[in-house]
């Protein structure tokens, strides 16, 4: 595309050059804000900005729809002027590819409710993919075309003064090397800095090993004695969780041993409860497969829950009748979500304490955890310590961020 500048003159050039343009501040936009979105940092620390930033990069994804389309109109006129060069010719296909790539990827994303998770899912892999495909290689495209890397006849081109050019020519030969060099460097530099990531990446997303294991050993909660796991759950009647749980908190990773747990109901009830560790583990507990669909488009499939099936509780508490909403409330004491009553009686929602039949991990919002199967699992609150009836609404976490109230995946049973 170096040709460009030097048929900046005719009209055609001047175009291409103005969609280059508007094309890179666009992907760059894109690439920021799509790479800070699923940071966990990040996501602690922009709250509801997240969803403001989350619809900005939808919206300028869209809207990448135009220079794309504005370009292909040009096509024709730029790939004439392309002619004998050939390493052009494929960066231009290259870079409509991960665009196309992006783009429709990002859509199946953006209507998430219409292609349901097993597509959001697909789509996500797509565009995760493409962002290591597609970053390096436009990072790396766009720093070996700044000003300074070229050779200076390069960049004296559009000088009039046919003998400045002469000079600049014959300057320019010993840095020629300096700029392979440079080229060289940047591309290995960019490999240095995202091949472990992108190689990290690769075989979480390849594997079908969930890592609970690691992140049991590793569990930082402190809670005696350990659940034992019912026949159905070892071996677990699921065959064992399938993908990947991306670790989600809005604050720092909350830690629990026996001395500062407790679990409560209260509210609108007849009989509050409360159990310290040693009592909770007692109660008796079923088991149940099931998916987990988080709104963002990642999926964890089959995994075997045991716990207590959250009607059996309600039904112990006796609910009084001006209850119309349960909270439920997170040990990180910030994370709450609520389900209506009707919702609530669902007989698959579980408070869950192993999965797989392990104690589930700090990370993974143990040791107990809320599971409502039916629904995107931003209402699954980990760390659940506490379960209020309240008359009146109460716009969970997320909700009050933007996310829809409603958050039955498509398809739900809803009983
Ligand atoms: N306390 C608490 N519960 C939470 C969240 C959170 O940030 N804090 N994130 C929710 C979201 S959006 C998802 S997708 C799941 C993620 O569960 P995981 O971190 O175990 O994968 O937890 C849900 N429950
Ligand atoms: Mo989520």
């Amino acid at each position: 595309m170096n040709d460009w500048l030097r048929n900046i003159r005719k009209g055609v050039g001047k175009k291409l050059a103005a969609v280059h343009r508007w094309n890179a501040w666009m992907v760059a936009f894109l690439a920021f804000s799509g790479l800070i979105l699923p940071w966990g940092v990040w996501r602690e620390w922009l709250g509801a900005g997240r969803v403001w930033l989350k619809w900005l990069h939808t919206g300028v994804g869209l809207a990448l729809l135009l220079p794309v389309i504005y370009y292909l109109l040009l096509a024709g006129r730029h790939w004439s002027l392309l002619k004998g060069r050939p390493a052009q010719k494929w960066n231009v296909l290259v870079v409509i590819g991960i665009l196309a790539a992006w783009f429709l990827s990002g859509v199946v994303l953006w209507r998430f409710r219409f292609f349901g998770p097993a597509w959001s899912n697909a789509a996500l892999t797509v565009h995760d993919a493409f962002t290591w495909i597609g970053l390096p290689y436009i990072v790396y495209h766009s720093l070996t075309r700044t000003q300074w890397l070229k050779e200076p006849h390069r960049r004296t081109v559009r000088t009039d003064n046919p003998k400045k050019q002469e000079t600049s020519r014959t300057d320019a030969e010993p840095l020629y090397t300096r700029r392979a060099f440079l080229r060289s460097a940047i591309g290995l530099g960019l490999t240095v800095a995202l091949g472990p990531s992108f190689v990290k990446w690769l075989s979480s997303s390849l594997s079908s090993d969930a890592n609970i294991d690691d992140l049991v050993q590793k569990d930082r909660n402190d809670l005696i004695p350990a659940p034992q796991p019912a026949a159905d759950s070892l071996p677990p009647i699921g065959g064992g969780s399938k993908g990947s749980f991306r670790i989600y908190t809005v604050t720092p990773i909350p830690t629990f041993d026996n001395s500062n747990w407790s679990f409560t109901v209260d509210g609108l009830v007849d009989h509050a409860l409360k159990w310290n560790w040693d009592e909770f583990v007692k109660l008796s507990r079923t088991v149940q497969v099931s998916d987990f669909h988080c709104v963002t488009g990642w999926s964890v499939y089959n995994n075997t829950w045991e716990g207590i099936p959250l009607h059996r509780l309600l039904e112990q508490a006796h609910v009084q009748p001006s209850a119309t909403t349960v909270k439920f409330y997170s040990g990180d004491g910030e994370y709450t979500d609520s389900l209506t009553m009707e919702q609530a009686r669902m007989k698959d929602i579980m408070i869950a304490v192993l999965l797989d039949g392990k104690p589930i991990p700090s990370e993974l919002g143990g040791p107990v955890r809320l599971i409502v199967p039916q629904m995107y699992t931003y209402k699954s609150v980990k760390w659940l310590n506490r379960i209020e009836l309240i008359a009146g609404d109460h716009v969970g976490y997320w909700e009050a961020r933007g996310y829809d109230k409603d958050a039955w995946l498509p398809g739900a049973k809803r009983t």
